[in-house]
């Protein structure tokens, strides 16, 4: 007679320990890093685990999900530290903690996190491009700390996410390769990656178009090419009595740098600058620019209006 093994987790695990040691002898049905096309192979010859990563966080929440609804199931022997597939969680795991980016390259990212979860299924890792929908590129089993995520040559507008999940829910943290000194190093961390060099600082026209990098990263601009520039225009709004002096600042609020409107009536004088509400109101912030309005009427003498920003800390 021939022993034919239960599929996983339908009996008891020690009982299923032995039975899936005998055929199994590389312990696959314990690993969390498996991923077997059951159509195309169904002796389950060639693990894909890592190729298809959406499948697998898939799979595995729906197993888990499954395994969940079966009344007075059998979990993991005591002894496995993994708690995957343990007694069903009733929320979501811990977010992974400390999450962290390393830049070796341009184009390739490290991150590392500390595992704070205790009932993840795994990590999954997703990407936005441009604001588009997420994708996932990576799943990891329970445990993991690290992976690289690689990103798409010229484009500055990325946003990686780190998910611990189980059947209940994922619980993200993420990096968002805009973030200022982020794109400062995709900028020009190619031939300064220690960011060092006076012509990588917030400061410096580094093409010679006039605006300051800061400025460039702002507006969303290249600051390496000085075709490329975007300039805030300053009007009379006259729609109402009286009128206003307003300045129209071209800019990107996925970059998250502090721009502020201010205004004098004498530019002989440089203290002479007033900002804050009672000075300057934001009549607009739109996702592509910011409206300044000076609260004083036109009329009573000259004035001026112009716009400020704030050097990022690293
Ligand atoms: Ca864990
Ligand atoms: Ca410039
Ligand atoms: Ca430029």
């Amino acid at each position: 007679m021939r022993l034919t093994e239960p599929r996983p987790y339908y009996v008891n695990n020690r009982q299923l320990g032995s039975l899936a040691a005998n055929s199994h002898p590389e312990n696959t049905y314990f690993a969390d890093d498996q991923l077997y096309n059951l159509t195309a192979d169904p002796t389950e010859g060639a693990n894909i685990y890592g190729q298809e990563p959406a499948t697998a966080y898939d799979l595995k929440k729906r197993l888990a999900d499954y395994i969940g609804g079966i009344p007075n199931r059998p979990c993991r022997q005591s002894s496995d530290g993994s708690t995957e597939f343990s007694l069903a969680p009733t929320s979501a795991p811990s977010a992974p903690a400390a999450l962290q980016m390393q830049f070796t390259g341009l184009n390739a990212v490290p991150l590392d996190w500390s595992d704070a979860a205790n009932s993840e299924l795994g990590y999954v890792v997703r990407k936005t491009v441009n604001g588009g929908a997420l994708q996932i590129i990576a799943e990891l089993p329970s445990g993991s700390t690290s992976t690289t995520a690689a990103l798409d040559p010229g484009v500055e507008d990325i946003v990686i996410e780190v998910s611990s999940y189980n059947a209940v829910g994922d619980s993200p943290a993420n990096v968002d390769l805009l973030a200022p000194d982020h794109w400062r190093f995709r900028t020009f961390g190619d031939t300064n990656p220690e960011l060092d060099d006076a012509s990588s600082q917030w400061d410096f026209d580094a093409d010679g178009d006039g605006l300051v990098t800061l400025w460039e990263y702002a507006f969303g601009t290249d600051p390496l090419l000085a075709s490329s520039v975007a300039d805030p225009i300053v009007s009379i709004n006259d729609t109402g009595a009286p009128s206003y002096l307003e300045l129209l600042v071209p800019r990107d609020s996925r970059r998250t740098v502090q721009i502020s409107g201010s205004v004098s009536s004498d530019l002989s004088d440089p203290g002479s600058w007033d900002s804050g509400e009672s000075h300057v109101t934001i009549e607009e912030n739109t996702a592509t620019h910011l409206l300044f309005r000076s609260a004083t009427p036109v009329g009573n003498g000259q004035q001026f209006i112009r716009a400020e920003i704030v050097e990022p800390t690293p």
